[in-house]
């Protein structure tokens, strides 16, 4: 951590106490622990995150292939921002189910992605299991670029590739008693040890929720791909949700199965810290997170994250045109 700080540190957040799980760390999790006998000098106590892999190792174990004849979606073409690097999108992540730092794309190369389906379930007149092939041809593959930002407090821009969720909601058909979607991720403690010692007290496995009508919304997307090529296995390979007016914990990686449900599911993050992360999580720059402001956010980019260039937050994630309504 370095000594020297920018200007008006109130205002930028600390990359070392913005983490996702160092309340956890510090607090539930060392009284687990402790109470489970194991002593505090063995944990990883300090939240301390490695920042992402910033060496320029070539894409090697990590490349996937390219979409061919892909055309931009106009209406979400631009952001006021430039789109970030390809390869700090692909080597600075959060997927706990492979560690609790940002550099993981290596080891989430076990995620074992072939023959992938996703079974689509519950209160739906269509139940179904869809083959990862069968969706992608099944629905008008394109691409989007969308702001990125995660409650951490850090930002990106990532050009998508995939297709609006409300194609999937109406082939599937809710039932009318329908009204949450569940979301979860692919889960083997042998293929997804999780972070350390950690992980045993987590609520496995990743799950993240959502009201119907939110899922409906034009934004709401499912990711197969980003930079015009299939998604990497450390960005949720094969299909991922991208909930872009949402902090980025709402979208579940390698999603295996979607259920649509009359009750607010229980999930991943909500469970293990409420007050911290909230079923709803739509960004908000003038709702502070209980251990940071969200007021500001820094752009990832090339370096240290304290050079990074910070930006005012703004009110969902600058999409309020088109989601304002779905909270009035
Ligand atoms: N299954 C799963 N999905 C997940 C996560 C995770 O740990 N496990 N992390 C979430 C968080 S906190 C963020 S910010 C984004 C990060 O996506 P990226 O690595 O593609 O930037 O994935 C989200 N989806
Ligand atoms: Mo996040």
């Amino acid at each position: 951590m370095p000594l020297i700080r920018v200007s008006k540190p109130w205002e930028i957040p600390d990359p070392q106490i913005t983490s996702e799980t160092s309340f956890l760390n510090r607090r539930r999790f060392m009284t687990n622990l402790i109470g489970a006998g194991v002593t505090a000098s063995l944990l990883p106590l300090t939240g301390c995150q490695s920042s992402g892999d910033s060496s320029k190792t070539a894409l090697d174990k990590g490349s996937t292939q390219a979409y061919s004849g892909l055309t931009r979606n106009s209406n979400f073409a631009k952001v006021d921002r430039a789109i970030t690097d390809e390869a700090l999108a692909t080597k600075y992540n959060n997927f706990y189910e492979y560690g609790g730092t940002k550099s993981i794309w290596q080891a989430a190369q076990a995620m074992p992605t072939e023959n992938w389906k996703v079974e689509v379930a519950g209160l739906v007149k269509n139940p179904r299991t869809y083959d990862i092939d069968d969706l992608q041809k099944k629905f008008p593959i394109e691409e989007r670029v969308y702001r990125f930002r995660c409650v951490e407090a850090w930002a990106m821009v990532v050009p998508w590739v995939g297709f609006p969720m409300k194609l999937l909601v109406a082939d599937v058909e809710p039932q009318s008693n329908a009204k949450f979607v569940r979301f979860t991720s692919f889960y083997d403690p042998k293929i997804t040890p999780g972070p350390g010692l950690m992980s045993q007290f987590y609520p496995w496995p990743y799950t993240e929720g959502m009201r119907i009508e939110e899922m409906a919304n034009d934004l709401a997307f499912f990711a197969t791909g980003l930079y015009g090529r299939q998604l990497p296995k450390q960005n949720g390979a094969p299909l991922r949700q991208v909930i872009p007016w949402k902090y980025g914990f709402k979208g579940a990686k390698s999603i295996v199965k979607i259920e649509f449900l009359e009750k607010q599911p229980a999930t991943f993050w909500n469970t293990i810290g409420p007050n911290e992360y909230a079923f709803e999580a739509n960004v908000n720059p003038n709702k502070p997170h209980p251990r940071w402001s969200q007021a500001s956010e820094r752009i990832v980019g090339p370096g240290n994250s304290w050079s990074w260039e910070t930006r005012p937050t703004l009110p969902y994630n600058g999409y309020g045109e088109y989601v304002a309504s779905l909270y009035s």
